[in-house]
């Protein structure tokens, strides 16, 4: 880019949260890039970013997609969104990564390449690397759905991979939560044991070409009907050749209108979650950072002070 042209950009960029807000309403793909860059960065003007982008929010319907490795969520979720664009809606996805602090993120690259809408300005795509910022993947990852939500995308796509606590977390963001599965031996025990069964909507079981598909969708029906509460529905699919996808796009659909609340309850939802995350976070720091912590540990230790009174001593304001 020229140097005339990056300070005309410079200019053009938003400043305030009244900028934005006009920005992210006019839904310009430059524009959204760069609210999410800003947000992911922690930079000092996410701030009002967020600020303009968290009075949007309220159109998009969030759909949460996890699952274990390799399950083919990124090919599903190129199906779907193909399905969505035939149904002429627009559509966000976001790939986030729990586990990049550890492989880099190098995997994510491979992990979204299935995403074949390059081109379509109505498929904007970005993945998230959790950066290490502990317990504050869901908070970055509910910002940006938000920022995404306010830029006017009828339909946003959280794909985490795994079912572990910080997956579920993640999961618990969206509207409706999609858990893929692949067909495999002993997978009504692993559903159980993962939490999954309480937390899904819809059980895809993927890979339905494969023989071993129709065991492991009667696992996975008699499993969910142990579960307490809601009952998911399970649903098969091809995602390499889209069979069943647009069945799971009329069940996602439906599912969001059932929502209880409208979507502005899901945005208030989500926003609560970021906000209990990001105060956690700053109890946390102000624990660490207590000049009596060593005084409190000693009383503790000694039995003259009780541990829980201890560690609310450590985080209540200071009188
Ligand atoms: N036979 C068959 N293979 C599939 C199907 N869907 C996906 N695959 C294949 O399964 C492999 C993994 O697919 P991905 O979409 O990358 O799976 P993923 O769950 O996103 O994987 P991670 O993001 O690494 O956890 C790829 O080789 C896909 O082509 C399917 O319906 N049938
Ligand atoms: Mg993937």
């Amino acid at each position: 880019m020229g140097r005339i042209l990056r300070v005309i950009m410079t200019n053009l960029s938003p400043k305030t949260s009244a900028d934005w807000t006009h920005a992210l309403q006019q839904g310009e793909r430059a524009a959204l890039a760069r609210a999410i860059t800003l947000v992911e960065n922690d930079a000092p003007e996410a701030r009002e970013v967020l600020r303009a982008a968290r009075s949007l929010t309220g159109h998009a319907l969030v759909v949460g997609i996890t699952g274990a490795p390799g399950a083919g969520k990124s090919t599903l979720v190129g199906a779907y969104v193909s399905e969505l664009r035939r149904r002429h809606l627009s559509v966000g996805v976001l790939a986030v990564d729990p586990s990049s602090p550890l492989t880099g993120g190098a995997l994510l690259g491979d992990r979204i390449r299935m995403l074949t809408h390059a081109g379509d300005p109505g498929v904007f795509v970005r993945s998230l690397a959790s950066r290490g910022h502990l317990g504050g993947l869901a908070r970055s990852t509910g910002a940006v759905v938000d920022v995404m939500d306010a830029a006017g995308r009828d339909v946003v796509v959280v794909e985490t991979v795994g079912v572990g606590q910080s997956e579920i977390e993640v999961t618990d963001l969206a509207d409706i939560r999609v858990v893929v599965w692949a067909p495999g031996a002993g997978d009504d025990v692993q559903a159980a044991k993962a939490g999954i069964l309480e937390i899904a909507d819809i059980l895809v079981v993927n890979k339905a070409d494969l023989p071993p598909a129709a065991a492991t969708e009667a696992a996975l029906r008699s499993a969910a009907s142990y579960g307490a509460g809601r009952t998911p529905v399970v649903m098969r699919t091809i995602a390499t050749n889209g069979s069943g996808v647009p069945e799971l796009a009329d069940q996602v659909a439906e599912r969001g209108q059932q929502m209880s609340g409208s979507r502005v309850a899901g945005a208030a939802r989500r926003l609560q979650r970021q906000l209990v995350d990001a105060a956690a976070l700053q109890a946390r720091q102000q624990a660490q950072e207590h000049p009596g912590l060593a005084d409190l540990c000693e009383a503790v230790r000694r039995g003259d002070l009780d541990f829980d009174e201890a560690a609310s001593q450590l985080i209540s304001p200071k009188t």
